[in-house]
């Protein structure tokens, strides 16, 4: 049985993800950076229905009300760029002020962005971006490659002889997938006692993420942890280690806190939750339109921080971290 002593010292890495990223923040106090009165605001998610996603919407929705902006939200029922593009283009044909937007690709989201800022619209990037975003009046993410090092510092701590590591991720071209998976590779490969043994691709589906971990735990059955790089790996990582039985041998952590991954946590599959700040983000994304459309200066790039969710901080301080079902 996994000791309920190995969890206590995440409780540092804790205080440090709150105490140096949450500095990076901007926009704390969810206000809006300039008069919205009559401006329009179209806001395209990743993805429908994610908790990640619904969270921003609600950080969108009150930053625009405070200012009285129009907000119009919609997105693809899955996260895939061939379900986004329609949605962006006919969004730009209704020539909206601004557009937030989640790009699902980092290539294939490219041309359809470009053509919404040439068509005069102000383009904010808000979560994931594209290959060249200097289109965009401003940028706004999680730091997604500090978070990839802050799941391996949780598996660390709660696994100090070292062992098999693995990351379920959802698509390659995801932009912060592969920021957290880069920052996950990179604190794991400079750590000798640890063998990171790869990531694997889920489509963000948990079914498809969950019969990934149980294959992956059939052929090396010494994994001790596993970081799942989102909200629908981490559900279907949580199914997958249940499913092996391992639940008491492999350290899960997941980025994200839906109340699904929260359930999961305080059950016990899942030891640590990196949530982020999508309130934050959606927040800071209506201020830096407005501010592009008042021709007032806005921040090229905004970088949100985020928190460590364990068993012992979720119901104290981390509790209003967890993400949203509705606004
Ligand atoms: O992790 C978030 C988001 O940051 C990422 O870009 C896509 O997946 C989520 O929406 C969670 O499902």
């Amino acid at each position: 049985m996994r000791q309920l002593t190995r969890k206590v010292p995440l409780a540092s890495v804790a205080v440090l993800a709150v105490t140096t990223l949450t500095a990076c923040g901007a926009a704390e106090d969810g206000g809006s950076g300039g008069d919205g009165e009559g401006r329009t605001i179209a806001f395209v998610q990743g993805v429908a229905g994610d908790e990640f996603y619904i969270s921003m919407r609600c950080g969108v929705e009150e930053a625009a009300e405070a200012a009285g902006a129009d907000v119009d939200v919609q997105g693809p029922e899955k996260f895939d760029p061939s379900l986004q593009k329609p949605i962006v283009d006919s969004v730009v044909s209704s020539q909206p002020d601004a557009l937030l937007v989640a790009p699902t690709d980092v290539s294939a989201m490219q041309a359809p962005l470009e053509a919404a800022a040439d068509a005069g619209i102000e383009v904010v990037l808000v979560d994931t971006t594209v290959e060249d975003p200097s289109f965009a009046a401003s940028a706004i993410a999680s730091d997604n490659v500090g978070g990839g090092e802050a799941a391996f510092e949780a598996i660390k701590e709660l696994n100090p002889d070292g062992g098999k590591v693995l990351v379920i991720g959802t698509d390659p071209g995801v932009s912060t997938l592969d920021a957290r998976v880069e920052g996950f590779e990179q604190a794991a490969g400079g750590d000798s006692d640890f063998e990171y043994v790869g990531v694997q691709y889920s489509r963000n589906e948990p079914a498809r993420a969950a019969q990934l971990v149980t294959a992956a735990l059939q052929k090396d059955p010494d994994i001790v942890g596993i970081f799942a790089a989102n909200l629908f790996a981490a559900e279907g990582t949580g199914t997958g280690v249940r499913q092996a039985d391992k639940q008491d041998d492999v350290t899960i952590v997941g980025f994200d806190a839906g109340p699904a991954q929260v359930e999961q946590l305080k059950e016990g599959t899942v030891q640590a939750l990196v949530a982020q700040e999508p309130e934050a983000i959606g927040a800071d994304g209506v201020a830096q339109a407005l501010a592009a459309l008042d021709g007032d200066a806005v921040e090229a790039e905004i970088q949100t921080g985020f928190t460590i969710i364990t068993q012992e901080n979720v119901d104290g301080e981390a509790a209003d971290d967890v993400y949203k079902s509705s606004c």
